[in-house]
Protein backbone atom coordinates (compact mmCIF):
# COMPACT_ATOMS: atom_id res chain seq x y z
CA UNK A 1 0.00 0.00 0.00
CA UNK A 2 1.28 3.70 -1.04
CA UNK A 3 1.03 7.29 -0.27
CA UNK A 4 -0.18 8.46 -3.96
CA UNK A 5 -1.17 12.03 -3.25
CA UNK A 6 -0.70 14.23 -0.19
CA UNK A 7 -2.67 17.82 -1.10
CA UNK A 8 -3.37 20.54 1.16
CA UNK A 9 -6.24 22.65 1.53
CA UNK A 10 -6.39 25.74 2.78
CA UNK A 11 -9.73 27.26 3.19
CA UNK A 12 -11.33 30.27 5.28
CA UNK A 13 -15.21 29.38 6.09
CA UNK A 14 -15.26 32.20 8.86
CA UNK A 15 -11.57 31.95 9.73
CA UNK A 16 -8.53 30.03 8.43
CA UNK A 17 -7.81 26.47 8.57
CA UNK A 18 -5.28 24.36 6.62
CA UNK A 19 -6.35 20.83 6.13
CA UNK A 20 -4.11 17.99 4.52
CA UNK A 21 -5.48 14.91 2.93
CA UNK A 22 -3.39 11.86 1.82
CA UNK A 23 -4.81 10.00 -0.37
CA UNK A 24 -3.95 6.08 -0.54
CA UNK A 25 -3.29 4.02 -4.27
CA UNK A 26 -6.06 1.61 -2.67
CA UNK A 27 -8.77 4.48 -2.94
CA UNK A 28 -8.69 5.14 0.85
CA UNK A 29 -8.16 8.97 2.01
CA UNK A 30 -7.82 10.58 5.31
CA UNK A 31 -7.91 14.10 6.71
CA UNK A 32 -5.40 16.15 9.31
CA UNK A 33 -5.21 19.32 10.39
CA UNK A 34 -2.72 21.58 10.36
CA UNK A 35 -3.59 25.37 11.47
CA UNK A 36 -2.10 27.52 13.49
CA UNK A 37 -3.83 30.65 14.07
CA UNK A 38 -2.61 33.87 12.45
CA UNK A 39 0.49 31.65 11.22
CA UNK A 40 -1.00 29.33 8.61
CA UNK A 41 0.77 29.96 5.76
CA UNK A 42 4.12 28.69 7.40
CA UNK A 43 2.73 25.14 8.19
CA UNK A 44 1.28 25.11 4.36
CA UNK A 45 4.91 25.68 2.78
CA UNK A 46 6.34 23.52 5.67
CA UNK A 47 3.65 21.19 4.19
CA UNK A 48 3.99 21.38 0.55
CA UNK A 49 8.05 22.46 0.00
CA UNK A 50 9.40 20.11 2.85
CA UNK A 51 6.82 17.03 4.00
CA UNK A 52 4.43 16.37 1.32
CA UNK A 53 7.74 15.23 -1.85
CA UNK A 54 9.43 13.24 1.35
CA UNK A 55 5.84 10.58 2.13
CA UNK A 56 4.83 10.27 -1.27
CA UNK A 57 5.16 6.39 -2.01
CA UNK A 58 5.49 5.62 1.77
CA UNK A 59 3.27 3.11 2.96
CA UNK A 60 0.29 4.80 5.10
CA UNK A 61 0.41 1.94 7.66
CA UNK A 62 3.33 2.82 9.23
CA UNK A 63 2.20 5.58 11.43
CA UNK A 64 5.15 5.65 13.54
CA UNK A 65 7.78 5.07 11.22
CA UNK A 66 6.48 7.89 9.28
CA UNK A 67 6.52 10.05 12.80
CA UNK A 68 9.84 9.29 13.61
CA UNK A 69 11.26 9.98 10.50
CA UNK A 70 9.38 13.36 10.36
CA UNK A 71 10.54 14.19 13.37
CA UNK A 72 14.04 12.79 13.59
CA UNK A 73 14.86 13.10 10.03
CA UNK A 74 14.36 16.68 9.82
CA UNK A 75 17.32 17.39 12.39
CA UNK A 76 15.59 20.56 13.41
CA UNK A 77 13.33 19.30 15.97
CA UNK A 78 10.38 20.39 17.76
CA UNK A 79 8.19 23.71 17.28
CA UNK A 80 4.86 25.16 16.63
CA UNK A 81 4.94 24.79 12.72
CA UNK A 82 6.67 21.48 12.25
CA UNK A 83 4.57 19.69 15.11
CA UNK A 84 1.54 20.53 13.42
CA UNK A 85 3.18 19.62 9.87
CA UNK A 86 3.45 16.26 11.38
CA UNK A 87 0.24 16.01 13.64
CA UNK A 88 -1.90 16.31 9.98
CA UNK A 89 0.76 13.54 8.73
CA UNK A 90 0.20 11.56 11.64
CA UNK A 91 -3.60 12.19 11.84
CA UNK A 92 -4.33 11.51 7.98
CA UNK A 93 -2.75 8.39 8.73
CA UNK A 94 -4.75 7.08 11.61
CA UNK A 95 -7.91 7.97 9.81
CA UNK A 96 -6.56 5.75 7.00
CA UNK A 97 -5.90 2.92 9.41
CA UNK A 98 -9.14 3.29 11.31
CA UNK A 99 -10.98 3.45 7.83
CA UNK A 100 -9.35 0.35 6.61
CA UNK A 101 -9.69 -1.08 9.87
CA UNK A 102 -13.99 -0.57 9.35
CA UNK A 103 -13.61 1.16 13.23
CA UNK A 104 -13.78 4.02 14.93
CA UNK A 105 -10.92 5.59 15.47
CA UNK A 106 -11.43 5.31 19.79
CA UNK A 107 -11.31 1.59 19.29
CA UNK A 108 -7.56 1.36 17.46
CA UNK A 109 -6.28 3.22 21.01
CA UNK A 110 -8.04 0.85 22.88
CA UNK A 111 -11.49 0.86 23.27
CA UNK A 112 -13.75 3.10 25.26
CA UNK A 113 -13.36 3.99 28.28
CA UNK A 114 -16.64 6.47 29.15
CA UNK A 115 -19.64 7.07 27.36
CA UNK A 116 -19.29 10.83 27.10
CA UNK A 117 -16.98 13.59 26.90
CA UNK A 118 -17.18 16.59 29.25
CA UNK A 119 -16.63 18.97 27.72
CA UNK A 120 -16.95 23.05 28.67
CA UNK A 121 -18.09 26.24 27.20
CA UNK A 122 -17.07 29.93 26.71
CA UNK A 123 -18.94 31.93 28.83
CA UNK A 124 -17.88 36.03 28.44
CA UNK A 125 -19.31 39.48 29.05
CA UNK A 126 -17.86 43.28 28.66
CA UNK A 127 -18.55 43.31 32.48
CA UNK A 128 -19.44 41.01 35.91
CA UNK A 129 -23.06 41.31 35.03
CA UNK A 130 -22.83 40.29 31.55
CA UNK A 131 -20.92 37.30 32.26
CA UNK A 132 -22.99 35.70 34.94
CA UNK A 133 -25.81 36.24 32.45
CA UNK A 134 -23.69 34.29 29.82
CA UNK A 135 -22.86 31.60 32.24
CA UNK A 136 -26.90 31.05 32.95
CA UNK A 137 -27.17 30.40 29.11
CA UNK A 138 -24.45 27.79 29.62
CA UNK A 139 -26.35 26.24 32.59
CA UNK A 140 -29.76 26.31 30.49
CA UNK A 141 -27.78 24.22 27.28
CA UNK A 142 -26.70 21.44 29.84
CA UNK A 143 -22.97 22.28 30.00
CA UNK A 144 -21.54 20.97 33.37
CA UNK A 145 -18.50 22.82 32.97
CA UNK A 146 -18.12 26.66 31.87
CA UNK A 147 -15.17 29.14 31.52
CA UNK A 148 -16.01 32.72 32.65
CA UNK A 149 -14.27 35.49 31.48
CA UNK A 150 -15.16 38.84 32.04
CA UNK A 151 -13.94 42.35 30.64
CA UNK A 152 -12.58 44.67 33.59
CA UNK A 153 -13.58 48.48 33.85
CA UNK A 154 -10.14 50.42 32.48
CA UNK A 155 -9.08 47.47 30.58
CA UNK A 156 -9.19 47.48 26.84
CA UNK A 157 -10.88 44.67 25.22
CA UNK A 158 -10.00 42.10 28.09
CA UNK A 159 -8.98 38.25 26.90
CA UNK A 160 -11.66 35.96 26.15
CA UNK A 161 -14.18 38.70 25.91
CA UNK A 162 -15.71 38.62 22.50
CA UNK A 163 -18.60 39.73 20.25
CA UNK A 164 -20.04 36.48 19.79
CA UNK A 165 -21.31 34.59 22.15
CA UNK A 166 -21.42 30.38 21.51
CA UNK A 167 -18.56 31.23 19.27
CA UNK A 168 -16.07 33.90 18.88
CA UNK A 169 -12.91 34.35 17.30
CA UNK A 170 -10.15 36.50 18.79
CA UNK A 171 -7.95 36.69 15.05
CA UNK A 172 -10.30 38.81 13.64
CA UNK A 173 -7.76 41.39 12.25
CA UNK A 174 -5.44 41.43 8.81
CA UNK A 175 -3.29 43.09 11.27
CA UNK A 176 -2.95 42.36 14.92
CA UNK A 177 -5.30 45.04 17.21
CA UNK A 178 -4.00 46.07 20.15
CA UNK A 179 -5.94 45.16 22.65
CA UNK A 180 -4.96 46.60 26.72
CA UNK A 181 -3.97 44.98 29.94
CA UNK A 182 -3.47 46.14 34.02
CA UNK A 183 -2.79 43.26 36.48
CA UNK A 184 -3.72 45.38 38.82
CA UNK A 185 -7.14 45.93 37.89
CA UNK A 186 -7.94 42.53 36.85
CA UNK A 187 -6.70 41.31 40.17
CA UNK A 188 -9.29 43.79 41.70
CA UNK A 189 -12.20 42.81 39.72
CA UNK A 190 -11.82 38.55 38.54
CA UNK A 191 -12.33 37.22 42.14
CA UNK A 192 -15.41 39.50 42.30
CA UNK A 193 -16.77 37.39 39.13
CA UNK A 194 -16.55 34.35 40.76
CA UNK A 195 -17.65 34.99 44.48
CA UNK A 196 -20.94 36.60 42.42
CA UNK A 197 -21.02 33.59 39.91
CA UNK A 198 -21.12 30.89 43.03
CA UNK A 199 -23.55 33.28 45.15
CA UNK A 200 -25.78 33.26 42.01
CA UNK A 201 -25.55 29.55 40.93
CA UNK A 202 -24.08 27.44 43.72
CA UNK A 203 -21.36 25.26 43.63
CA UNK A 204 -23.52 22.22 41.05
CA UNK A 205 -21.02 23.45 38.35
CA UNK A 206 -17.78 23.49 37.24
CA UNK A 207 -16.12 27.04 36.56
CA UNK A 208 -12.95 27.86 35.14
CA UNK A 209 -10.59 30.78 34.27
CA UNK A 210 -7.87 31.57 31.45
CA UNK A 211 -5.49 33.84 33.26
CA UNK A 212 -3.87 33.77 29.26
CA UNK A 213 -0.08 34.43 30.19
CA UNK A 214 -0.96 37.50 31.84
CA UNK A 215 0.44 37.45 35.54
CA UNK A 216 3.92 37.02 37.26
CA UNK A 217 4.84 33.79 39.16
CA UNK A 218 3.55 36.55 42.74
CA UNK A 219 0.48 38.11 40.93
CA UNK A 220 -0.86 34.51 39.81
CA UNK A 221 -0.28 32.68 43.23
CA UNK A 222 -1.91 35.96 44.42
CA UNK A 223 -4.62 35.08 42.26
CA UNK A 224 -4.91 31.21 42.61
CA UNK A 225 -5.08 31.97 46.50
CA UNK A 226 -7.98 35.16 46.10
CA UNK A 227 -9.87 32.39 43.93
CA UNK A 228 -9.64 29.29 46.37
CA UNK A 229 -13.29 30.20 47.90
CA UNK A 230 -14.76 29.52 44.49
CA UNK A 231 -13.21 26.31 44.04
CA UNK A 232 -12.22 26.72 40.56
CA UNK A 233 -11.91 23.44 38.09
CA UNK A 234 -8.70 25.03 36.69
CA UNK A 235 -6.84 28.26 36.46
CA UNK A 236 -5.53 27.86 33.41
CA UNK A 237 -2.19 29.63 31.42
CA UNK A 238 -1.96 31.71 34.56
CA UNK A 239 2.12 32.70 33.99
CA UNK A 240 3.82 32.10 30.72
CA UNK A 241 5.12 28.41 30.99
CA UNK A 242 8.58 29.18 29.71
CA UNK A 243 10.33 29.22 32.96
CA UNK A 244 8.98 26.55 34.70
CA UNK A 245 10.26 26.83 37.80
CA UNK A 246 7.67 29.81 38.06
CA UNK A 247 4.78 27.60 38.60
CA UNK A 248 7.01 25.88 41.81
CA UNK A 249 6.50 29.27 43.36
CA UNK A 250 2.27 29.13 42.48
CA UNK A 251 1.96 25.79 43.60
CA UNK A 252 3.37 26.92 47.36
CA UNK A 253 0.76 29.32 47.72
CA UNK A 254 -2.01 28.04 46.34
CA UNK A 255 -4.38 24.89 45.81
CA UNK A 256 -6.65 26.08 42.81
CA UNK A 257 -5.55 23.39 40.32
CA UNK A 258 -3.60 24.59 37.39
CA UNK A 259 -4.14 24.21 33.80
CA UNK A 260 -1.21 24.58 31.45
CA UNK A 261 -0.16 23.38 27.68
CA UNK A 262 -1.74 24.75 24.68
CA UNK A 263 0.88 26.49 23.43
CA UNK A 264 3.30 23.36 24.37
CA UNK A 265 4.28 21.57 21.43
CA UNK A 266 6.61 18.18 22.48
CA UNK A 267 6.47 15.80 25.56
CA UNK A 268 9.51 17.65 26.62
CA UNK A 269 7.45 21.38 27.20
CA UNK A 270 5.38 19.24 29.70
CA UNK A 271 8.20 17.09 30.88
CA UNK A 272 9.23 19.07 33.92
CA UNK A 273 6.18 20.01 34.93
CA UNK A 274 4.97 16.75 34.84
CA UNK A 275 7.56 14.97 37.32
CA UNK A 276 7.57 18.13 39.48
CA UNK A 277 3.86 17.86 39.83
CA UNK A 278 3.45 21.52 39.48
CA UNK A 279 0.14 20.86 37.25
CA UNK A 280 -2.93 19.24 37.40
CA UNK A 281 -4.26 19.27 33.66
CA UNK A 282 -1.99 19.01 30.49
CA UNK A 283 -3.84 20.75 27.56
CA UNK A 284 -1.97 20.15 24.71
CA UNK A 285 -4.07 18.85 21.80
CA UNK A 286 -4.03 16.55 18.56
CA UNK A 287 -2.83 20.03 15.91
CA UNK A 288 -0.22 21.67 18.09
CA UNK A 289 1.76 18.52 19.81
CA UNK A 290 2.50 15.96 17.04
CA UNK A 291 -1.04 14.09 16.21
CA UNK A 292 -2.61 10.86 18.14
CA UNK A 293 0.67 9.41 18.30
CA UNK A 294 2.62 11.94 20.32
CA UNK A 295 -0.70 13.22 22.53
CA UNK A 296 -0.85 9.44 23.36
CA UNK A 297 2.89 10.02 24.82
CA UNK A 298 2.36 13.05 26.40
CA UNK A 299 -1.04 11.68 28.29
CA UNK A 300 0.63 8.10 29.49
CA UNK A 301 3.46 10.09 31.38
CA UNK A 302 0.80 12.44 32.73
CA UNK A 303 -1.00 9.61 33.90
CA UNK A 304 1.84 8.16 36.03
CA UNK A 305 1.16 11.71 38.48
CA UNK A 306 -2.26 11.51 38.55
CA UNK A 307 -2.00 14.51 36.07
CA UNK A 308 -5.35 14.71 33.78
CA UNK A 309 -6.18 15.58 30.12
CA UNK A 310 -7.58 18.90 29.46
CA UNK A 311 -7.47 19.43 25.66
CA UNK A 312 -7.77 22.46 24.12
CA UNK A 313 -10.24 23.37 21.62
CA UNK A 314 -11.04 26.75 20.53
CA UNK A 315 -12.19 27.87 17.52
CA UNK A 316 -8.95 27.55 15.85
CA UNK A 317 -8.59 23.92 16.26
CA UNK A 318 -10.31 22.77 13.31
CA UNK A 319 -13.14 20.41 13.55
CA UNK A 320 -10.87 17.50 11.95
CA UNK A 321 -9.06 17.87 15.27
CA UNK A 322 -12.17 17.86 18.01
CA UNK A 323 -13.19 14.97 16.11
CA UNK A 324 -10.17 13.38 16.67
CA UNK A 325 -9.70 14.78 20.42
CA UNK A 326 -13.12 13.37 20.61
CA UNK A 327 -12.09 9.79 19.85
CA UNK A 328 -8.59 10.78 21.95
CA UNK A 329 -11.11 11.48 25.09
CA UNK A 330 -13.36 8.46 24.91
CA UNK A 331 -9.96 6.03 25.16
CA UNK A 332 -7.62 8.08 27.30
CA UNK A 333 -8.03 6.61 31.15
CA UNK A 334 -6.49 10.14 32.87
CA UNK A 335 -9.19 12.11 30.75
CA UNK A 336 -10.01 15.59 32.21
CA UNK A 337 -11.86 17.36 30.60
CA UNK A 338 -12.25 19.01 26.38
CA UNK A 339 -12.61 22.56 25.94
CA UNK A 340 -15.62 22.63 23.41
CA UNK A 341 -16.29 26.12 21.64
CA UNK A 342 -18.13 25.78 18.88
CA UNK A 343 -17.62 26.25 15.19
CA UNK A 344 -19.82 28.75 12.62
CA UNK A 345 -22.37 27.09 10.35
CA UNK A 346 -20.11 27.73 7.54
CA UNK A 347 -17.36 25.72 9.19
CA UNK A 348 -19.09 23.11 10.22
CA UNK A 349 -20.30 22.92 6.55
CA UNK A 350 -16.79 22.93 5.08
CA UNK A 351 -15.64 20.28 7.66
CA UNK A 352 -18.67 17.72 7.63
CA UNK A 353 -18.79 15.52 11.46
CA UNK A 354 -20.28 12.69 13.28
CA UNK A 355 -19.46 14.34 16.67
CA UNK A 356 -22.95 15.57 18.92
CA UNK A 357 -23.25 17.66 21.74
CA UNK A 358 -25.73 16.52 24.35
CA UNK A 359 -26.38 17.53 28.14
CA UNK A 360 -22.85 19.16 28.59
CA UNK A 361 -20.81 16.15 26.89
CA UNK A 362 -19.24 15.37 23.34
CA UNK A 363 -19.86 12.08 21.80
CA UNK A 364 -17.45 10.89 18.70
CA UNK A 365 -18.81 9.18 16.48
CA UNK A 366 -18.89 5.57 15.20
CA UNK A 367 -18.23 5.70 11.36
CA UNK A 368 -14.79 4.30 10.61
CA UNK A 369 -12.16 6.79 10.92
CA UNK A 370 -11.96 9.93 13.48
CA UNK A 371 -15.64 10.89 11.50
CA UNK A 372 -14.29 13.91 10.08
CA UNK A 373 -14.06 15.07 6.26
CA UNK A 374 -13.57 17.80 4.63
CA UNK A 375 -16.00 19.19 1.08
CA UNK A 376 -13.58 20.53 -1.14
CA UNK A 377 -16.16 22.18 -3.41
CA UNK A 378 -17.42 24.19 -0.67
CA UNK A 379 -13.38 24.81 0.99
CA UNK A 380 -12.87 26.21 -2.05
CA UNK A 381 -15.40 29.24 -2.06
CA UNK A 382 -13.87 30.67 0.86
CA UNK A 383 -9.82 31.44 -0.32
CA UNK A 384 -7.85 32.48 2.73
CA UNK A 385 -8.03 35.96 4.42
CA UNK A 386 -4.99 37.35 6.49
CA UNK A 387 -6.33 36.95 10.27
CA UNK A 388 -3.53 37.57 13.43
CA UNK A 389 -4.35 37.48 16.62
CA UNK A 390 -4.18 40.21 18.73
CA UNK A 391 -1.36 42.23 20.83
CA UNK A 392 -1.37 43.38 24.37
CA UNK A 393 0.12 46.72 25.47
CA UNK A 394 -0.21 48.01 29.04
CA UNK A 395 -1.14 51.41 29.42
CA UNK A 396 2.27 53.18 29.65
CA UNK A 397 2.63 51.37 25.50
CA UNK A 398 4.57 48.41 26.85
CA UNK A 399 4.30 45.28 25.03
CA UNK A 400 2.64 42.05 27.18
CA UNK A 401 1.96 38.66 26.37
CA UNK A 402 -1.61 38.34 24.89
O1 LIG B 1 -5.26 30.78 18.77
C1 LIG B 1 -5.23 31.16 20.12
C2 LIG B 1 -6.47 30.64 20.84
O2 LIG B 1 -6.67 29.29 20.59
C3 LIG B 1 -6.36 30.85 22.32
O3 LIG B 1 -6.20 32.21 22.60
C4 LIG B 1 -7.59 30.33 23.02
O4 LIG B 1 -6.53 30.47 25.17
C5 LIG B 1 -7.37 29.96 24.43
C6 LIG B 1 -8.22 28.90 24.96
O5 LIG B 1 -8.00 28.52 26.11
O6 LIG B 1 -9.10 28.44 24.25
MG1 LIG C 1 -6.21 29.23 26.91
Amino acid sequence: MKIISAKVIVTCPGRNFVTLKITTDQGVYGIGDATMNGREKAVVAYLEDHVVPCIIGMDPRRIEDIWQYLYRGAYWRRGPVTMRAIAAVDVALWDIKAKMAGMPLYQLLGGRSRDGVMCYGHANGADIAETVDAVGQYIDLGYKAIRAQTGVPGIKDAYGVGRGKLFYEPADAALPSVTGWDTRKALNYVPKLFEKLRETYGFDHHLLHDGHHRYTPQEAANLGKMLEPYQLFWLEDVTPAENQEAFRLIRQHTVTPLAVGEIFNTIWDAKDLIQNQLIDYIRCTIVSAGGVTHLRRIADLAALYQIRTGSHGATDLSPVTMGTALHFDTWVPNFGIQEYMRHTEETDAVFPHDYTFEAGELFCGETPGHGVNIDEELAAKYPYKPAYLPVARLEDGTMWNW
